[in-house]
This record gives structure tokens, sequence and C-alpha cells, in this order.
């Protein structure tokens, strides 16, 4: 029998995904219909799913069963989908466009885009709390790292960081924190709470945990520089918005080779945290390089 390449294992796990966000988001005919049709706009406008996709394969990578993460895996990319829409809003950065597609202001207007992200925030914890499995206190703690990681200790914590440093140069360092807690933070969660549900020991949960972190800034990096070099079709926004808009990222502040040579070396040092787990962490070896090398 063949065996599956990367990129088929990757389409499938976003399959999977996605056909469990179309059950949870299940549009209603009533008279709140609108709502629906906004989060699943942002939901299906061809997110990578990379917090799901690592949270499932961490998950399998402890000895866990994947079918159990589903409403974890579903609700961290609910969340994701939230902050992308409020981030687009204009009171923050006023994108008008997302992965190539209109934002969800520009689609259905700032009150109905405000709404959709406050929804689809609602609606992961309503997924997760509907929690019908025997080991009860394991799912309050998953759910817990899922509200701490994405409030005001973790993603919005940054994003108010970000937003308060604007307009001055801040240090290499300052911008190390924004990003663990702005973009990192809930890259971790999803890696903890798969080495959680998965059943992962306290040494493996604290490699994934390193593995998250670095892999987190890499990513982070990563963006930065596909705003330098990127290709506006590729990643579906214009090319040059963070230099122009005097945004505070690691190529404004370390440059470009420099920015290089820090997103190899933090994904490098995320793939030898996974050691300990043998070949089981081949696949996100192999997602790890993918991410760090992507062009959107
Ligand atoms: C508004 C509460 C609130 C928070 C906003 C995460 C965030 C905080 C804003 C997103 C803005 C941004 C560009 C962050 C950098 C991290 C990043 C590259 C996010 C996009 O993640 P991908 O590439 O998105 O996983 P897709 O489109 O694949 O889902």
């Amino acid at each position: 029998m063949k065996t599956k390449s990367f990129k088929e294992k990757l389409n499938e796990q976003t399959a999977f995904i996605d056909g469990y966000l179309d059950k949870y988001l299940d549009e209603k005919d009533n008279p709140q219909n609108i709502i629906y049709k906004a989060m699943r706009y942002s939901i299906f406008a061809g997110g990578k799913r990379l917090r799901p996709i690592l949270m499932m394969n961490v998950c399998k990578m402890c000895g866990g069963d994947v079918n159990e993460i589903i409403p974890f895996a579903c609700a961290i990319e609910m969340i994701h989908t939230y902050s992308l829409i409020h981030d687009d809003l204009p009171a923050m950065d006023n994108d008008d466009l997302r992965r190539g597609m209109p934002t969800s202001h520009i689609k259905f207007g700032e009150a109905t885009a405000i709404l959709a992200g406050d929804a689809l925030l609602n609606k992961a914890f309503e997924v997760v709390s509907d929690y019908r499995g025997d080991d009860v206190k394991r799912a309050v703690k998953a759910i817990n790292m899922l509200a701490v990681s994405s409030g005001t200790e973790g993603m919005i914590g940054g994003q108010i960081v970000d937003m308060e440093s604007e307009g001055r140069e801040i240090t290499l360092e300052e911008l190390c924190y924004l990003h663990l807690n702005k973009t990192g933070a809930i890259i971790r969660s999803a890696c903890t709470i798969g080495a959680l549900i998965g059943g992962g020991s306290d040494a493996q949960v604290k490699a994934v945990d390193e593995f998250a972190k670095n892999l987190g800034v890499a990513f982070q990096i990563q963006d930065d520089i596909l705003d330098i070099i990127g290709n506006e079709q590729e990643l579906g926004k214009p090319i040059g918005s963070d230099l122009e808009e005097e945004k505070n990222t690691y190529v404004r502040l370390a440059g470009l080779e420099k920015s290089k040579e820090l997103a190899y070396v933090y994904s490098e040092n995320a793939k030898s945290a996974l050691a300990i787990f043998g070949d089981k962490a081949d696949f996100l070896i192999e997602l790890t390089d993918y991410l760090t090398k992507r062009r959107s």
C-alpha cells in the first residue's frame, strides 16, 4: 500500500476537522440566521487549521484517542477565527482582506462582525463544556487552559501590549513577550491540551510545551518575514503593510537576515524538544518545517 505524503495527511486532517466544524456551526433557519452565516463565512474562509491539527497530533503522539479531542480542536479554531475577525475591525487593524477574501466587517457590516466574533467565542465554550466523557476533572482542566490562553494572560494580553506599543520602537525582548502571548499562547494551549487529553506523562507535557513555545515564535517570525518577501496572491493580503504602518515586527527590529536565522533556530529548538517521542513525532517535525517554510 502506498504511504501517504505529508501533504495528503495534512489535507485529510483539514477535511476531518472541517466536517466537525460544519456540524457544530450548523446554520439554523430562524430569525437570527445571519449570525450563523457570518460565523460560517469566516470559519470556512480557507484557514490552515494549524491549531486543531497541532492538538490532534500531539494527542495521538502521547497515545490518546483523537476522537476525544474533537470538541477542543474545533473550539480552538473558533477562538482563533474570532480573534482574526476582531483583529481586522476598523477599531483594530482595519483590514479589508484576509485570505484573499473581504473581511467579516466588509462583508456583513461592523456590528454583525463584532457579534460573529463574540458568537464564535461563546460557541467554543458551549462545545467543550458539553462534555459527555468519564474524566470530567481532566476536561475542566482543559477548558480552563483554553480560557486562560485566550484571555488576559494570553492572546488578549498580547494584543493589548501590541496596541499599547504602537507608535514607539520596542526592544526585541518586548516583542518576544508580546508574541509569546498574542500568537504563542493559543498555539501552546493547543499542544498542551492535546498532551493532557492524550494522557501524556509530566515529562511528555513538558516536552510538548517546549516544542509549542519555540514553534509559536518561529511561526510569528515567518509571518513577519512573509510581509516582506511573500507573494500577495499566495498570502491573500497586501505585502509590506506591517512596514508601511511602522508595526513592531522581527524584521523591523532585527533585519531580514537575522530574522531568517532566528526562525531557523526556533524551529530547530522546537523539533529537538520532541526527541523523547522518537518516530511518533515525525508528523509534527514535518509540520514544523512546513510552517516555518510556508508561503501563506
Ligand atoms: C482581537 C482578541 C483579539 C486578538 C487578536 C491573534 C491576534 C490577536 C490577531 C491576529 C493577527 C495576526 C496576524 C497575528 C499573527 C499570528 C498569525 C500569523 C495569525 C494567523 O494565523 P494562521 O496563519 O491563520 O494560522 P489561518 O488563516 O491559517 O487560520
